[in-house]
């Protein structure tokens, strides 16, 4: 294919794209999975019309019934009677399982009813390649979403490890999901998941144990908060029961996560969770954080981007002859590894 005619076919898929067709976009994403020419070159054209939409993240422990949650929550704001229909697109992202298959079978048949919905777009992340990988596709993938209009994004990752905390940094909006009874708690404020958790959910609080994980979460909230104003360890303490979230939320000088229990598997909480999903993201567009959020991430995403191509040009262009011997020299004790990496940067400079 000429140039010309590919740059024809690109405008075409991102137009359509860009128009809401799902063929074209589910297309797009496996381009964008098997990072094919034509993927980044849609992305390319496509990337003009990002920036819109809400991207929550749902993390947590496996099993702690993330995939129910989501798929209640698409229903609420799938809801027309709630006045405000907005159209959603799920992704379950699960780097951490080789046996992703089974559980992406399961939550086919819970989100069967869904599926048939044309303001709904649900994909399962093939989850090929290294772990730090995955980050940068699903990165790619939500702005394909978001190029296509869907106005809430709802990223489901699985586990507390450094993968699933990476993807979590791409939503706006961060839900992590407790459930009782596995000492999941002690699990998630060890990895640190606790610190990007903007909303806290103990899910399954139809059973035993419910007020243990709620207890343990409050404490862990109120030892990271101490630092901040009293108003706030009160904010806390009232935790689940308030339902003037928005007012109050607002008058805070930071955010801090509110705590809300969930039977998943009923639609019980859900409602008042959409409520605090609302007053966060109402919270980022005041406080302009949404801004400052997009600008670390792109920031650091750009910084990946640069060290990669750099290093690649590195290797282009030094002489594997030179390279061989100042290594042989650092072997030798002869010179320090500073300064072999000076004299490797200078030998590229002249
Ligand atoms: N009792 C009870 N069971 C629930 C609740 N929510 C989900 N479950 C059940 O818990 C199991 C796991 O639910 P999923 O929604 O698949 O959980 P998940 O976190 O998506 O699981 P992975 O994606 O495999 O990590 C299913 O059998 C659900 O029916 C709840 O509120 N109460
Ligand atoms: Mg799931």
């Amino acid at each position: 294919m000429g140039k010309i005619e590919q740059k024809s076919e690109t405008v075409a898929i991102a137009k359509k794209i860009v128009a809401g067709n799902r063929y074209a976009l589910a297309k797009l994403i496996t381009s964008i999975e098997n990072e094919t020419e034509i993927g980044y070159a849609v992305l390319e054209e496509i990337y003009c019309s990002t920036g819109k939409a809400h991207i929550i993240g749902i993390t947590g422990a496996p099993g702690t019934g993330k995939s129910t949650l989501v798929n209640h929550l698409a229903r609420v704001f799938r809801n027309p009677d709630s006045g405000t229909s907005r159209s959603v697109a799920i992704v379950a992202v699960d780097p951490s399982s080789p046996f992703t298959g089974g559980a992406i079978l399961g939550d086919r048949v819970r989100m069967r009813d869904l599926m048939g919905d044309p303001g709904v777009f649900i994909r399962s992340m093939a989850t090929r390649g290294s772990l730090g990988g995955i980050a940068a596709t699903t990165s790619n993938v939500l702005l394909a979403l978001d190029a296509a209009g869907y106005d809430l994004i709802l990223v489901e990752t699985v586990g507390a490890g450094q993968a699933e905390v990476d993807i979590a940094r791409l939503a706006h909006t961060t839900i992590v999901v407790e459930a009782p009874g596995l000492g999941d708690e002690i699990q998630a404020i060890k990895a640190g998941i606790l610190e990007i958790a903007d909303l806290l959910v103990v899910n399954k609080a139809d059973k035993p144990g419910v007020e243990i994980t709620e207890r343990a979460l409050k404490s862990s909230l109120q030892i990271g908060y101490e630092k901040e104003n009293k108003h706030n360890l009160e904010f806390i303490a009232q935790g689940i029961e308030r339902s003037d979230i928005t007012l109050k939320q607002q008058n805070l000088e930071t955010w801090v996560p509110l705590i809300f229990k969930t039977v998943a598997t009923r639609g019980q909480g859900i409602d008042e969770l959409i409520k605090g999903i609302e007053a966060h993201f109402k919270y980022l567009n005041v406080k302009n954080e949404l801004i400052q959020k997009e600008e670390i991430r792109l920031k650091s995403e750009i910084e990946i981007l640069l060290r990669e191509k750099l290093f690649t040009n590195f290797q282009q262009t030094i002489v594997k002859k030179k390279y061989h011997q100042i290594l042989s020299k650092v072997l030798a004790r002869k010179l320090t590894p500073w300064r072999a990496a000076e004299q490797l940067i200078d030998g590229v400079e002249k």
